[in-house]
């Protein structure tokens, strides 16, 4: 494969085909394990981990990239094969989450800011030798009474170039994932209220990116969708959410960026499906949408999973069948029949 930030990019967004998201910090992983009663060992996440990326036909028809943890990335299957090597097996490419968390911010009560530059450099250096071509940096926004501030989502943007400028450094696509969380603390805000938060700190991304020179075709941007609150009293319906997700995009992401890759953010399954496919309905759009998703990807797989071994060939085809359905939406060809009919 070519070792070019552009090529490697638009390998990221290959038509049909979009991310997958399993770098859930030991924290979060022990949460999903919580949710189906198994406890979270480093073996478990293992076997957990290795039933995806030996789903086959999932991996090698629509899942493009896989976002992997410290952990996982030096971790080997059952067999000894390390698991980056699965994925490229499967012709997917290893890329590895390298921020050290969302911090809360000093000065800004209830507001956050993501850690990790200290010795990024070393860090990638070292990804880069066990297989990782792209990286992830995850900024979070919150909407409450009187936040996000201004001073909070722009020492975020700052953090996010920086990152992405050492990551292309180092031979490596950033993902730059600005956020704005549908399910924080409060979450009562509406759609436009998401709308105009998130122009504000796309705006403020890519002016950071610029000021940091990154190479914008060398990059892929994660962002939300425009939804409203999960604790909203009105929720918008899936074709305002694809309009207005499209609108606030194309007024702020340049045309080089090679592709948007959304994450789910707490929509059901099916829902993250549907705004996709919608969305790419709405083109010919500049640049690719697709998907990058964590929780929308792996919930019908962890549950069918539960940590048997004898339930791995039907988690296995529940992931197949999400990644089909995203793979799908990723095109704009998803459709409820489909769905059902799976
Ligand atoms: C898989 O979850 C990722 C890591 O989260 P933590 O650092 O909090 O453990 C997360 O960044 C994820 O990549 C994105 O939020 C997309 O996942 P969802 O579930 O929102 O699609």
């Amino acid at each position: 494969m070519s070792e070019r930030l552009e090529d490697i990019a638009q390998a990221m967004v290959a038509d049909g085909k979009g991310i997958l998201a399993a770098d859930e910090s030991s924290g979060t992983i022990k949460k999903r394990f919580d949710s189906i009663g198994v406890t979270s060992t480093e073996e478990n996440r293992r076997d957990y981990r290795e039933m995806l990326f030996r789903a086959d036909e999932a991996m090698k028809s629509c899942i493009s990239g896989v976002i992997l943890y410290d952990e996982t990335i030096r971790q080997k299957a059952v067999d000894g094969t390390p698991l980056a090597d699965l994925i490229k097996a499967a012709g997917s490419i290893p890329g590895i989450k390298v921020d050290a968390g969302a911090k809360p911010m000093a000065g800004f009560p209830g507001e956050k800011v993501t850690e990790g530059l200290d010795g990024l450099r070393e860090r990638l250096q070292e990804y880069h030798k066990l297989g990782a071509r792209f990286a992830k940096w995850r900024a979070v926004i919150d909407i409450a009474e009187g936040t996000p501030t201004w001073g909070c989502i722009k020492a975020n943007a700052h953090a996010l170039a920086r990152y992405a400028a050492l990551c292309q450094e180092n031979g490596i696509v950033p993902i730059v994932e600005p956020e704005v969380l549908m399910d924080g603390p409060v979450a009562t805000h509406d759609a436009d209220r998401c709308y105009q938060v998130t122009e504000w700190t796309l705006n403020t991304v890519f002016d950071e990116l610029f000021e940091q020179r990154v190479l914008l075709e060398g990059m892929i941007l994660k962002p939300n969708m425009i939804v409203a609150g999960k604790n909203a009293s009105s929720q918008a319906g899936a074709e305002e959410v694809a309009e207005k997700t499209v609108r606030c995009l194309k007024s702020c992401v340049p045309a080089a960026v090679p592709g948007i890759a959304f994450l789910s953010g707490g929509q059901s399954d099916e829902e993250a499906t549907q705004h996709l496919s919608l969305m790419n309905e709405l083109g010919p759009l500049p640049w690719k949408l697709t998907f990058s998703y964590g929780r929308a990807l792996q919930a019908a797989a962890l549950q069918a999973w539960g940590g048997k071994p004898e339930n791995v060939a039907a988690a296995q085809r529940a992931f197949t069948h999400r990644a089909r359905m995203n793979g799908l939406a990723a095109t704009g060809r998803w459709t409820a029949e489909l769905e059902k009919a799976a």
